[in-house]
């Protein structure tokens, strides 16, 4: 191990916070075993051998966005072929079938739709709660809430936006369209959405009226190391102010996303390694000491590589997923599901117990098809490493 690991790995078992440059060592070092052992001994003193999955229905509403992001191969216009836009009734059907399949959870997102309504996105919400009311509705990321407030013709009142959604049904917010909390960044790559600040604000907001949330990281397409490192101090900071402040939600999991460059206009560009993949989940459990969770997307990290990743830091795989549109890796289908018996079959050859978990992160007791949680439950505590 070389001296800087060294005096990494000392802070980790003196329980020290990291500091940016530590973080900044680990991405460059080449000694993935020793950043990985690191991990998993700090998602071991956190979790021990348990491995969080969920059984649950990803939903792209609409591909039709105001925006036309660089890395995305998912946004169309309203007249270019392959846009679509789900009605209210496709959506109950939808949540229909996740109900019929088990599934605890569906995750909402979709473009900025230009046309329609703030009332669409509310009695999106709330058709699906009567339908299903078990299932835990997660919900557009902090761009599509900003573009709400526009649309709703409330620019500055995130909170009354939030709490009209809350009201309707939303559970918690999903961890996209953070991207690269950079301004070169952004101005390069996904120029026209919102900036760091604004993404934080949201989530501060959603934090403060009691909505849990997560992060994402997009990486391996023009960003720097450094910008890794920033952008995971950031969310560092944000969870220590959600914590200070003792607000009823926080951030629970952080998903470290790899650029997938097929189809869209970086398609030139190769996207990260498997090496990079398992670096950057393994930083990330070390840098980000007060989120609880890890979260490997097996599609865009795929099944095999997370895994693997199980052994670097990662604690958590989302989850069966069973219909996804915004990245297709390798000419995939829409059509992208895992049943519960491979992600078992993973999680236990990986060394781990799998254990079902809700949204927040509650066990899930199944007796044949119904299934409930102990409200009481759930697994995390906001413990520093
Ligand atoms: O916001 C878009 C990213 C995100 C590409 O919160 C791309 O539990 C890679 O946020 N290559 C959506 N990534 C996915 C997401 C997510 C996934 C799983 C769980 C959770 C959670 C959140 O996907 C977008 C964007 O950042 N994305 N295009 C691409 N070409």
């Amino acid at each position: 191990m070389d001296a800087t690991l060294a005096t990494i790995a000392q802070k980790i078992d003196d329980h020290q916070r990291l500091s940016p440059e530590d973080g900044l060592a680990l991405l460059r070092s080449r000694d993935v075993w020793t950043i990985t052992e690191l991990a998993d001994r700090v998602r071991r003193r956190l979790h021990g051998d348990r491995v969080y999955y969920n059984i649950n229905q990803h939903m792209n509403y609409s591909n039709i966005c105001a925006l036309s992001c660089k890395f995305c191969a998912f946004h169309r216009k309203k007249d270019q072929a392959g846009a679509y836009e789900f009605d209210i009734q496709e959506i109950v059907t939808r949540a229909k079938k996740s109900l019929a399949a088990g599934a605890t959870e569906m995750h909402i997102v979709g473009g900025l739709h230009p046309y329609l309504p703030f009332s669409y996105y509310t009695d999106m919400l709330s058709a699906i709660r009567d339908a299903a009311p078990q299932i835990h509705l997660k919900a557009f990321t902090a761009v599509e809430i900003v573009h709400l407030a526009r649309i709703s013709k409330r620019p500055r009142d995130i909170r009354a936006v939030l709490t009209d959604l809350k009201n309707a049904g939303l559970g918690s917010l999903p961890g996209g369209g953070a991207e690269v909390f950079d301004d070169r960044v952004h101005d390069e790559v996904f120029k026209g959405k919102i900036r760091s600040d604004q993404w934080l604000d949201v989530h501060r907001i959603a934090h403060e009226i009691g909505l849990m949330s997560n992060a994402t990281i997009l990486y391996g397409h023009i960003e720097s190391l450094e910008d890794r490192i920033h952008h995971f101090c950031m969310l560092r900071e944000a969870q220590d102010e959600a914590i200070a402040n003792n607000y009823a939600g926080r951030f629970q999991t952080v998903i470290p996303l790899p650029f997938i460059p097929d189809d869209s206009e970086l398609q030139h560009m190769y996207g990260p390694t498997g090496l990079d993949d398992l670096k950057m989940l393994a930083v990330s459990r070390l840098m980000l000491d007060n989120f609880p969770h890890v979260k490997s997307f097996w599609i865009m990290q795929t099944l095999e590589l997370s895994q693997i990743a199980l052994q670097c830091g990662v604690d958590d795989i989302d989850g069966t997923v069973v219909w996804y549109d915004i990245t297709k890796v390798g000419g995939s289908d829409t059509h992208q599901e895992i049943t519960v018996t491979d992600l078992h079959r993973a999680i236990r050859e990986a060394g781990y117990q799998p254990i079902e978990r809700d949204t927040l992160y509650r066990p899930v007791i199944r007796d044949g098809a119904s299934w409930h949680v102990d409200e009481n439950s759930s697994v995390d505590q906001l413990v520093c490493v």
